[in-house]
């Protein structure tokens, strides 16, 4: 069995050229101008605008996917209530509830997306206790929107995407309250660290540029308590190089999936998950738990690190174990899944190598 001579992991981070970071860095320097709301987070803030076509009230920018949550939720005014979300997610997800004062209630997810299931949400509202919904557009599936839309509008709630994985997505930002974008490094796009929440109110950006600032309006005014979620200039750099090149960073994720495609698709054994719309992450469901281990076991061996992205089911770890065996389509998804590599500079070629490697180990 093939054995590849350097470790190829999940992902990598995609950088940008050297020269055109020292550039920036340089105007850093002359500028003398680290972090708070500087010039070059300005101009990386009207550049997303621009490329989300969002008008520039309409998104604000955050030192990381998770706190950028925590303050959508707090504007969401889900303290103190329920909300319904989905355990097949990263921990941030419901972190981010709970240390917002809010109850995460867990609903299953669609066997096919392996995103949130609005009719099983449905089953989940308490009138006057259920505050919100935040279902999670996992791997770039996009979630039953027109679901959610009407079912938080039945309900009088609020629906806040976890849209991480889910940048480049054509008008991705436009469904439900907000939408939270991750721009961590393993993310096709990022800031080295990094948020942005892209809303529909556009008088909330105020209430965000003070609650990312410990709530502060002016030198004198404190209005409410917020913390510091500021992204530094070097972070907004970084993004604004990442961001010329989108376009060629989906246009190469489009490749792999393609090369994963010609492989696996339609094999016995094995589904690729063909839902992804900008194909984020390379997620593959198996039969049952002990094959998925014994490939990814194997694929280790063979010095290729794929990732078993979402499992344990976050209903299996201890915060949130009074919800374990209540969503059944998710167990079963967590114990089957892994998701393969996939990154800026992963060549086609070496994908389907890998996905070669899948087929002998199944
Ligand atoms: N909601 C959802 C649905 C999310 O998936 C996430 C984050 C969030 C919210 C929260 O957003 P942030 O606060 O993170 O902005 C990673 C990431 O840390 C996390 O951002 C991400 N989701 C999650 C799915 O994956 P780990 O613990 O698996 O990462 P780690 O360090 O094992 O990295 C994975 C691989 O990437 C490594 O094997 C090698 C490679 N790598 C990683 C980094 C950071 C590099 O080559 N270079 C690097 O700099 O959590």
């Amino acid at each position: 069995m093939k054995r590849f001579s350097e470790p190829i992991y999940v992902t990598r981070p995609y950088f940008p050229p050297l020269e055109d970071f020292s550039r920036g860095c340089a105007e850093i320097w002359a500028n003398r101008w680290l972090s708070n709301n500087g010039p070059i987070l300005q101009k990386f803030h009207r550049s997303l605008a621009a490329y989300l076509s969002e008008g520039e009230t309409n998104l604000a920018l955050f030192n990381n996917g998770t706190s950028a949550l925590e303050l959508a939720y707090q504007a969401a005014d889900f303290a103190g209530g329920e909300v319904i979300t989905t355990p097949f997610t990263f921990v941030a997800t419901s972190h981010a509830l709970v240390r917002s004062g809010a109850k995460p209630v867990f609903a299953d997810i669609d066997p096919d997306t392996l995103c949130l299931d609005p009719a099983k949400c449905a089953e989940l509202v308490r009138p006057g206790v259920t505050r919100g919904i935040v279902p999670v557009h996992v791997y770039g599936h996009v979630c039953d929107v027109a679901g959610f839309a009407e079912l938080g509008r039945r309900n009088g709630l609020k629906v806040v995407y976890d849209a991480a994985h889910a940048f480049g997505i054509p008008g991705i930002a436009r469904h439900g309250d907000l939408s939270m974008f991750s721009l961590h490094p393993t993310k096709l796009f990022h800031s080295a660290e990094g948020g942005l929440l892209v809303f529909r109110n556009p008088a909330l950006q105020t209430r965000f540029f003070e609650l990312r600032d410990f709530g502060i309006r002016s030198e004198e005014e404190c209005v409410e308590v917020g913390t510091n979620a500021k992204m530094n200039e070097f972070q907004a750099l970084m993004g604004l190089e990442c961001l010329k090149r989108i376009d060629d960073l989906l246009a190469h994720r489009r490749e792999v999936h393609a090369a994963y495609a010609s492989v696996l698709a339609g094999r016995d054994g094995v589904r690729l998950l063909e839902h992804s719309q900008n194909h984020a992450y390379e997620p593959v469901l198996f039969a049952d738990r002990k094959t998925r281990d014994r490939v990814y076991e194997g694929l280790k061996a063979a010095n290729v690190f794929a990732r078993k992205y979402f499992f344990p089911l976050l209903t299996d770890f201890a915060p949130y174990a009074y919800a374990r065996g209540t969503c059944p389509v998710a167990e079963d998804a967590a114990v089957r899944v892994l998701t393969l590599p996939t990154y800026f500079d992963l060549p086609a070629e070496t994908a389907a190598e890998i996905a070669q490697l899948v087929r002998e180990l199944i």
